[in-house]
């Protein structure tokens, strides 16, 4: 039997519903996990093609992220650990909605234009998170990627950022770290114990952390985490997988969008909290004030933190690198203006989706980029890693303080998952760097306060009908739209709103913000019944 004839009869064990079309959004194919079975083979098909076109090792995960449990979702990691590049999404697109009798024409099309070579080998790392359908469908993968003859490293249960970077290592054999479950703990860790040895002294307060794991895989892989951190940060882990429903009125969305603490925390007053999603790529933290207020610290604060600190350790070694913040038009409005204006760095605004925010921090020596939802990370350049790397392991350097600056760059490149936003990630050097700088929670929040702000959401006959222009802040269509909102952002000081069709979901989203909550939820409303 030839290869495609293989692939063909494989197929129709996994046969697509006539007629279903799907789109590959800003996170890959997302619906209800009843929904996927095609998909998921064809993408083990497509992510074969993709490694032998890129001759590297090329990722499939299988998850859903904050949805919920009932919803799966695909998405391919291209050699670096990004996201795949926008012409290979139309492929995607083809051939998993091509009709079952099309599907070879379709595999074909794509071999064809991209020129294949089908003697090349392929090499796919598949991951999944902890749904219940998450085990058939990662094997449907695993199904299409043999069917045209790749090999498999299927990772079992991982988080969405643990998939980017074993594609990471691979492809960058080793340099990056060892693509390995031990070797990503032990990369991370080793960065975070690092930077908490400049904060000898603190209490066991300070190090303890309650971690909200969304009853994700998060959880599960944080628990595996806890015995590399040597004591130096004591976790009290909930929603751990051990009986509530993931995503369940728990998890970074749930928090960001309800803007309350997740259900089954136990929160003290004062204490330091934080949410993951449910694939472990977002982290928002918050706590509970004195008199039980809850307080969010969201990825604009986090990234904030994140940037101040960095700028903070670059003038401490005298090292000339351009350092940029990249933000989506979810972003606080007072995030930019501290930003902009009090720690005066370059701020950028990209349509919402990691790869747009992603793809505008490479520019930088430096880009810390991360979504209000709480996605993100920071990019350091080749030529930036290399002067922090010459400059920390430089011994003939007297000055203690340049010393100790450049040390701490280096452990925090190290606890860093450049390849994407990744929640284990992000809170350890949250931590590490709240430890170094001796700063409670409650302290950092006051670096700027939040504008108050809504988000809401509206399901419409075809959310394609609104088109958005000046990243995705200005409606171009349909017409007459962004007058109306222009003239109710008029209403309400401080104010600012948009409309944007999801990436996602079959929905319509929008965002206002004003200088009072009342303000903020009476914009959002207007705006709501103008897109009606
Ligand atoms: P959409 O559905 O396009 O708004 C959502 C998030 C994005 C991003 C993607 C991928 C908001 C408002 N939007 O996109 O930021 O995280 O999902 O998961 O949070
Ligand atoms: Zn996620």
């Amino acid at each position: 039997m030839t290869q495609f004839e293989k692939v063909s009869q494989n197929s129709a064990l996994h046969p697509k519903p006539v007629g279903l079309v799907l789109q590959y959004g800003t996170a890959g194919f997302r619906t209800s996990a009843e929904e996927l079975d095609h998909i998921m083979f064809r993408m083990g098909l497509l992510a074969v093609l993709r490694s032998k076109k890129t001759k590297a090792t090329i990722g499939v995960m299988v998850t859903a992220s904050h949805n919920p449990e009932e919803d799966n979702g695909v998405k391919l990691v291209d050699p670096m650990g990004e996201m795949v590049t926008p012409t290979w999404e139309e492929y995607a697109m083809q051939l998993a909605n091509a009709e079952q009798d099309a599907l070879l024409t379709a595999l074909m099309d794509i071999i064809k234009k991209e020129a294949i070579s089908m003697e090349q080998e392929a090499n796919i790392f598949i991951g999944k998170d902890t749904r219940q359908s998450s085990e058939k469908l990662s094997q449907a993968v695993l199904e299409g990627v043999l069917s045209l003859g790749g090999q498999v490293h299927d990772y079992g249960v991982v988080t969405t950022p643990q998939l980017h970077f074993m594609v990471r290592c691979q492809n960058t054999q080793g340099c990056y770290g060892s693509p390995t479950l031990e070797g990503y703990y032990q990369k991370l860790s080793q960065g975070f114990v690092q930077l908490a040895k400049h904060a000898p002294n603190r209490t066991d307060d300070q190090k303890h952390l309650t971690v909200d794991g969304a009853n994700g895989v998060g959880a599960l892989r944080l628990r595996d985490m806890e015995r590399f951190l040597q004591n130096q940060l004591q976790i009290s882990l909930f929603n751990d997988c051990s009986a509530g429903k993931l995503n369940f009125q728990c998890g970074a969305d749930y928090v960001k969008v309800q803007q309350k603490p997740p259900q089954g925390v136990e929160m003290s007053m004062g204490e330091r909290c934080c949410s993951f999603d449910g694939d472990a790529d977002r982290i928002v933290y918050y706590y509970k004030d004195s008199v039980g207020c809850f307080h969010l610290l969201d990825g604009d604060k986090i990234a904030t933190l994140i940037g101040t600190f960095i700028k903070d350790m670059l003038t401490q070694a005298g090292l000339d690198l351009q350092i940029a913040v990249v933000q989506t038009a979810y972003a606080n409005g007072s995030s930019t203006r501290y930003l902009e204006d009090i720690l005066k760095v370059t701020v950028c605004c990209t349509k919402t989706g990691v790869k747009h925010l992603h793809h505008a921090a490479q520019e930088f020596d430096i880009g810390v980029y991360f979504e209000a939802n709480g996605h993100g990370t920071v990019l350091f350049s080749n030529a930036a890693l290399e002067k922090i790397q010459q400059l920390a392991q430089d011994s003939s350097i007297k000055d203690e303080k340049k010393k100790t600056a450049a040390q701490l760059l280096q452990s925090t490149v190290n606890v860093i998952n450049q390849a994407v936003g990744d929640a284990i990630s992000d809170m350890l050097l949250v931590e590490g760097v709240l430890a170094i700088q001796g700063l409670s929670v409650q302290q950092w929040d006051t670096m700027y306060h939040d504008l108050p702000n809504r988000q809401r959401k509206i399901k419409v006959a075809d959310r394609r009908v609104i088109t958005t222009t000046d990243a995705e802040r200005r409606a171009v269509t349909p017409p007459g739209l962004q007058e109306t909102v222009d003239k109710l952002v008029k209403k309400y000081p401080q104010s600012r709103a948009f409309v944007r069709p999801s990436g996602t979901e079959d929905i319509i989203r929008i965002y206002a913000e004003a200088d009072t909550q009342e303000n903020a939820d009476a914009l959002a409303q207007e705006v709501c019944l103008a897109v009606y």
